[in-house]
C-alpha cells in the first residue's frame, strides 16, 4: 500500500511524539544495567548490591534489570578504575568503596584518617551528617548520581609473623594496601613497608609470601578464607572503614522517569540498611559470633586495650595531620565535630 504524503507525515509525527505520551517507555531503556562492585555475595558488599538489584527488578516491575559485575570485572579488576569508568558509562552503576574512588575524590580519604572513627556510631555521625552530605556533592560532581550509603566496614590487621600488640610489631612486615597514597603514609609511620595492590592480586601475594600481613574487615577476612594463606594474627584495632556508596551513571538516570529514579534510589536506600545490618553482624564483642569462628580457624586475634591502642594513635598523628591539609582542614574538623557529637549523644 502506498502511502500518501500526509499519511506518512502523521504516521513521522506520531512515533515522534510516542516518548511524551506518558512516562518514557521501558523500549527506551537498556536491557541491563551493569553494577560493579569488588566482592560478591555473600561477603556483605555483594548482598548489598544483590539486594539492590532484586529491589529494583521487583520494584519497577522489570523496567530495570540490573546485574552485579563483583570482581571489579568491568574494569578488569583495578577497583581504582571504577568510578572514572562509570563517570565514562563503561559501567552503569556501582556499590563502591570510599577507598577505590579516593584516587578521584581526595575528600573520600577521610574514611581512612587513622583512628578518626572510634566506633559505628562515629561512622554513621559522619556518612548521615554534613560530611557525607558534602561528600556526596563532591560524587555528583563526577557525572555519577550517589544515592545511598552501605559498608565494607572497620579495618582490621593481618599477618603471617606474629601478633601486633604495639606498633613496633608492624616493624619490618611487608603489607598489602590498596586505593589511596594515606594507607603508605599510615604504614610506613607504623615501621612497615606497605605495597599498593588490587584485591585480585592481594590473595595470592599472601599466599607465595609476596606480603607478610594485610587489612580488610572481618567479613573479608573469614569469607576469603585468609586463614589458608597463612594469616595466622588478627589485631582488631578499628583504626579505618570503609563505606560503600550505591551510584548510578547520570546519563543511565537521566534516561529514566522521575517514578523509575526514585523507585531506584529508594531500592538503594533500603539494600544500603541491609547490607549495613549484615556488615555489622558478629564482630562486637557483644555479639562475637565471627570473631569467634575466625578463632576456630586457628587463627590467633588480638584486642587492644585502651592504652595499647593510644600507642597506635600516637605514631600516627603525624600522618594525621598532614592529610587534615590535603582533604582540606574544613572537612576534617567538620568530621571531628560530627564524631564528638556523636560521643556525648547528640
Ligand atoms: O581491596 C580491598 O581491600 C577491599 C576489597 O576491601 C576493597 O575493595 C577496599
Amino acid at each position: 500500500m502506498k502511502l500518501t504524503h500526509g499519511l506518512l507525515a502523521l504516521a513521522v509525527a506520531g512515533m515522534a511524539a510516542l516518548p511524551f505520551a506518558g512516562p518514557a517507555v521501558a523500549a527506551d531503556y537498556k536491557d541491563e544495567y551493569k553494577i560493579s562492585t569488588v566482592v560478591p555475595a555473600p561477603f556483605p558488599w555483594g548482598i548489598a548490591a544483590e539486594e539492590w538489584a532484586k529491589l529494583v527488578g521487583e520494584r519497577t516491575n522489570g523496567r530495570i534489570k540490573m546485574k552485579v559485575y563483583p570482581g571489579a570485572s568491568l574494569v578488569a579488576g583495578d577497583q581504582t578504575k571504577e568510578l572514572p569508568a562509570m563517570r565514562q558509562g563503561i559501567i552503569d552503576a556501582a556499590v563502591g568503596s570510599t577507598i577505590n574512588w579516593s584516587p578521584q575524590i581526595k575528600e573520600l580519604n577521610i574514611f581512612t584518617m587513622p583512628f578518626l572513627m572510634p566506633d559505628e556510631a562515629a561512622l554513621d555521625a559522619l556518612t548521615q551528617g554534613p560530611v557525607g552530605a558534602k561528600l556526596f556533592e563532591l560524587v555528583a560532581k563526577q557525572g555519577v548520581v550517589p544515592l545511598a550509603w552501605a559498608e565494607n566496614g572497620f579495618r582490621e590487621v593481618s599477618n603471617s609473623k606474629r601478633p601486633i600488640r604495639t606498633p613496633e610489631d608492624l616493624k619490618g612486615l611487608k603489607m598489602r594496601v590498596v586505593g589511596s597514597p594515606l594507607f603508605n603514609d599510615t604504614f610506613t609511620a607504623l615501621g612497615a613497608n606497605p605495597t599498593q595492590m588490587s584485591w585480585a592480586d592481594a590473595k595470592p601475594a599472601l599466599s607465595t609470601g609476596a606480603v607478610d600481613g594485610q587489612e580488610n574487615p572481618l567479613s573479608i577476612f573469614r569469607i576469603s578464607n585468609m586463614h589458608e594463606v597463612g594469616q595466622k594474627y588478627l589485631t582488631l584495632w578499628h583504626y579505618v572503614a570503609d563505606p560503600l556508596i550505591f551510584a548510578v551513571n547520570q546519563r543511565a538516570f537521566d534516561s529514566w522517569t522521575p517514578e523509575d529514579q526514585a523507585i531506584v534510589r529508594q531500592a538503594a536506600l533500603d539494600a544500603g540498611a541491609h547490607g549495613i545490618k549484615v556488615a555489622r553482624t558478629g564482630i562486637t564483642a557483644q555479639d562475637p559470633a565471627l570473631i569467634n569462628e575466625i578463632k576456630g580457624l586457628g587463627v590467633e586475634v588480638t584486642e587492644l586495650t585502651p592504652e595499647q591502642r593510644e600507642a597506635f594513635v600516637a605514631a600516627t598523628r603525624g600522618v594525621y595531620a598532614t592529610w587534615k591539609d590535603r582533604i582540606g582542614a574544613d572537612l576534617v574538623d567538620m568530621a571531628e565535630k560530627s564524631v564528638a557529637e556523636r560521643a556525648k549523644g547528640n
